[in-house]
């Protein structure tokens, strides 16, 4: 499917150092080691709601990654799927008289319209999980041929007795598995499943719900299945990073993660990222709990997409934080005050400025620290001056490259 258009790159002076990333299957932060091109994969958005501050926290982490692998030299193949057949949309379809078809792409446009404005880099594929039903089954099957599924009237499920290293991304017990797996799209209550933990691989066909042709009958995939063959195919067996928002670790990226493992003997992905959650008024800002604010909203109201970016970059992406009424101000004053400094004549060495920024993003994204770094300059270059020409224009193209902000 279409992917977005990409924001303009400047390369910078020198190159970057290796990314150094938390691992939440060893919960340690580890340096990443890809080859020429490093490999991600992030899990989209359901397309059944325009995207919110929270789905934009996720990408803008994964837009980081994808800046510090090109500034220290990689190409990235960035790979991101988008859910455009599942309950909520078929629900919300329903509730609002549109065809599920319809919202899905409807949502999609606004979604990469609000990707562009926001300068996320897009992804090498961006993929639907309609246009993979095919790969998706076939991943299926080949679960099954290893004795790791059974079914129950049509319905394919893995068993969760059959995965090895089970828990190994979570780290959770089997009580708190139950819990998530019941809370996040599972069905710990069909009482003919062996196990209340095993997972459904494919769905066979409802009457009124659509489905596709496979050689496990007429249906559609389960959730999980979805990530782990888009991934496969676009990536391989495994690769750099894996992830999406903390709300993923379990039951999503556990059971994903069983299923490539089962089917290919190797891990998914060498490093498991995952992003805070953005809450608003004491909650998660969730598309079922109805407590949004959309990015799409802000921009129609003449927000500079750069000072949400600014906003969202003063928080570090694994830590879970609020959005408040306070957020825009403090992002649109620092614009003006970057914006006053790099259009000076000339100011303080930028060439710090650029090291402590590649270093600060290079360990575990510390975006907070990378602003504090460009606040201490652009402090100085209004308050004294300074007698580099080249450090205005250079502070300039350090926040463009390596942060995203255009100022
Ligand atoms: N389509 C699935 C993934 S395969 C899904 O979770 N879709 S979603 O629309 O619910 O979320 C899209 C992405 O945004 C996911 O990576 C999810 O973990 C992340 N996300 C959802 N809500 C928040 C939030 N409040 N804060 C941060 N990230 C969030
Ligand atoms: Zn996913």
């Amino acid at each position: 499917m279409r992917s977005w258009s990409a924001p303009d790159i400047v390369p910078l002076p020198g190159t970057g150092g290796p990314l150094r990333i938390h691992d939440t299957a060893t919960g340690r932060i580890r340096t990443t080691t890809p080859g020429s091109t490093a490999g991600m994969y992030a899990c989209g958005i359901t397309p059944y709601d325009a995207a919110h501050l929270g789905h934009a926290f996720t990408y803008l982490a994964f837009d980081l990654v994808n800046r510090v692998w090109r500034d220290a030299g990689h190409d990235v193949n960035y790979v991101q799927n988008t859910t455009d057949i599942d309950d909520p949309l078929l629900e919300r379809a329903e509730a609002t008289g549109v065809d599920w078809r319809d919202l899905a792409h409807r949502e999609i446009d606004v979604f990469r319209e609000d990707m562009a404005a926001l300068s996320i880099i897009p992804p090498t594929s961006y993929v639907g999980v309609v246009e993979s039903v095919d790969l998706i089954s076939e991943l299926a099957v080949r679960i099954r041929e290893t004795g790791a599924a059974y079914e129950i009237d049509g319905d394919l499920y893995f068993s969760a007795e059959a995965a090895t290293r089970f828990g190994q991304i979570s780290n959770l017990d089997r009580e708190e598995m139950l819990e998530l797996f019941g809370q996040r799209g599972g069905d710990p209550q069909r009482a003919e499943k062996k196990d209340p933990l095993d997972w459904l691989l494919w769905r066979a066909e409802r009457p009124g719900e659509p489905s596709w042709d496979s050689p496990l009958g007429r249906g559609r995939p389960g959730w999980h299945i979805e990530c782990s063959a888009i991934a496969l195919d676009r990536l391989g067996p495994s690769f750099d990073i894996n992830g999406g928002g903390s709300d993923l670790i379990f039951p999503h990226h556990e059971m994903g993660a069983a299923e490539t493992r089962c089917a290919t003997g190797q891990a998914n992905a060498h490093n498991h990222l995952h992003v805070g959650m953005v809450g608003l008024n004491g909650e998660k800002m969730s598309k079922s709990l109805g407590n949004l604010v959309f990015v799409s909203k802000l921009r129609q109201q003449g927000v500079d997409p750069a000072v949400i970016r600014l906003a969202m970059l003063s928080h570090h992406y694994r830590s879970p934080w609020e959005w408040t009424d306070a957020e825009l101000p403090a992002a649109t004053e620092r614009a003006e005050r970057w914006r006053a400094a790099t259009a000076l004549g000339s100011g303080p060495d930028a060439a710090p400025v650029l090291a402590a920024v590649r270093a600060a993003l290079a360990e575990d994204l510390d975006s907070p620290a990378a602003l504090a770094a460009v606040d201490a300059w652009a402090t100085t270059a209004l308050a004294e001056g300074g007698t580099d020409a080249g450090a205005p224009g250079l502070v300039g193209t350090t926040v463009d490259t390596l942060l995203g902000v255009k100022l």
